[in-house]
């Protein structure tokens, strides 16, 4: 029988403003530091991306167009506040004002993002979030932004804490491009789960309309075998990219059985930390605060023991079996080569989904309801005339989509789903060439071209029903 999702599931669209936007030097629109470290790096150009800052009507038109009933989108800090405190940039309030009022029109949901990796130039090269006056300027600009987009009713503090604090210091991948710090990795991770709770502090003590939450990417780890090596490996792993945020979130400090495998990770890279009392002070007010969390889920991990040296090899190209992922006091990421995955190694594994939604539900039971804020899969899309037959990219959206349906069945308040991405957009570390759209875009023309995966996703969305 097919697999069935609730009559007010929603159905959305993915998309982040340094992503989709383009036009980063229009607009009054303030610098930020992946301007700069791109330039550099020379592979790959954030403009135009898929213009989303001249085409956004037209998207939202496609997403009433395809029954897609709500959009993610973030707003760039530094539109609003170009040099990340101070002076507005009225262009900026106003074009996502019109985006709202687009949105509106067309009867589409806006979720919105106040941070998408994109922290203003001049606070993220005083430190960014490891400096405590970023974390102070942040809650400056939600508080605007609560102010000021009274139509916007889902906010979402920060996208992916675990993956910036990782991005920028482990792998080294994301600017300022460090790698195997672990002092700034967890510094990172605290601090901007501080500046979360303090945002959802002020909207809830400001009485502000609406609902908000955080974005976390909870990417499932399973130890490789049974063996009790590789169940450490697998528990440290969790316990830094899992447990640690959701401590934070849901219970406002950190257990004992996560700052065990905190200290130990410290302890094996000669790294310290700074939380202070008053920060827990905030952090518990906040906990029972969160009206959502947004999961971002595309694959899990399986780990293996590994106590050697770290070495990583991140795959932003698309050549299948490159990734190299071995962390000094936490294991070695193994591929199973018993089970799918994409160009960008990426494991397909819908049980990761099914497994969080329901360790969610167990060990945080004031979660209140998740929304999907994330899933899809990256594919080099082939264009033939206007045809694109994304078949691998419907498989795995159904799988994961019965594993929502699955965990719902057994309790979970799962409310909605929003695939990455809406259209093709640009991605951080991969360029152009890794394809995540419903809508195909020509990056030349900037045309957009309905997939096959979008007349899949509309009939879904139609009928709840996982054809
Ligand atoms: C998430 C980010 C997105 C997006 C997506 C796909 O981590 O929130 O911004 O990029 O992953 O990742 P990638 O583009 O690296 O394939």
């Amino acid at each position: 029988m097919l697999k069935t999702l609730p009559k007010d599931f929603m159905f959305g669209g993915a998309t982040a403003a340094y992503q989709a936007e383009g036009a980063t030097k229009e607009g009054g629109k303030g610098p930020v530091a992946w301007d700069e470290f791109l330039k550099k790096q020379g592979r790959f150009s954030p403009d135009p991306a898929s213009d989303f800052y001249h085409k956004f009507e037209e998207d939202i038109k496609l997403c009433e167009k395809f029954s897609i009933d709500s959009i993610r989108v973030s707003i760039a800090w530094t539109r609003i506040f170009p040099n990340g405190v101070g002076e507005v940039n009225k262009e900026g309030v106003e074009f996502y004002h019109r985006v709202f009022a687009e949105c509106a029109k067309r009867n589409v949901t806006p979720f919105v993002t106040l941070h998408h990796f994109d922290t203003p130039k001049n606070l993220f090269d005083n430190g960014d979030f490891l400096n405590r006056e970023t974390i102070d300027a942040f809650v400056k600009y939600a508080e605007f932004c609560f102010n000021e987009f009274k139509e916007v009713r889902y906010w979402s503090t920060f996208n992916e804490i675990y993956p910036v604090a990782t991005n920028q210091y482990l792998l080294g991948v994301f600017p300022p491009g460090i790698k195997f710090d672990f002092t700034k990795i967890i510094q990172c991770l605290h601090n901007m789960m501080l500046a979360h709770a303090m945002t959802v502090n002020l909207f809830k003590e400001g009485n502000y309309p609406g609902e908000i939450g955080v974005v976390h990417s909870l990417e499932t780890k399973y130890p490789a075998s049974d063996s009790e090596e590789d169940k450490r490996a697998a528990f440290l792993e969790d316990a830094l990219s899992i447990r640690f945020l959701l401590d934070a979130t849901y219970l406002g400090y950190y257990s004992d059985e996560t700052m065990e495998a905190i200290n130990y990770i410290c302890k094996s890279n000669n790294a310290t930390y700074d939380f202070k009392d008053e920060d827990f002070e905030i952090m518990k007010k906040a906990a029972n605060r969160n009206d959502y969390l947004g999961i971002n889920h595309y694959q899990c991990h399986f780990i293996k023991a590994y106590d050697g040296e770290s070495m990583i090899h991140h795959n932003g190209t698309g050549d299948k079996g490159s990734s190299v992922y071995r962390v000094k006091g936490i294991g070695e990421r193994i591929y199973r080569e018993d089970l799918p995955r994409t160009d960008w190694d990426w494991l397909i594994y819908p049980e990761g989904m099914y497994d969080i939604l329901m360790r969610i539900k167990n060990d945080y039971p004031n979660y209140n309801k998740i929304y999907i804020t994330e899933n899809g899969m990256g594919y080099k899309d082939e264009f033939e005339d206007g045809i694109i037959m994304d078949k691998p990219r419907i498989d795995y959206v159904k799988v994961y989509l019965e594993a929502i349906s699955d965990a719902i069945a057994d309790g979970v308040n799962v409310k909605g789903y929003f695939i990455w991405s809406l259209m093709d957009l640009f991605s951080w570390t991969n360029g152009y060439n890794k394809r995540y759209g419903l809508f195909y875009v020509d990056f030349e023309t900037q045309k957009r071209y309905p997939k096959e995966s979008a007349y899949w996703y509309k009939t879904v969305s139609e009928t709840k029903t996982i054809i």
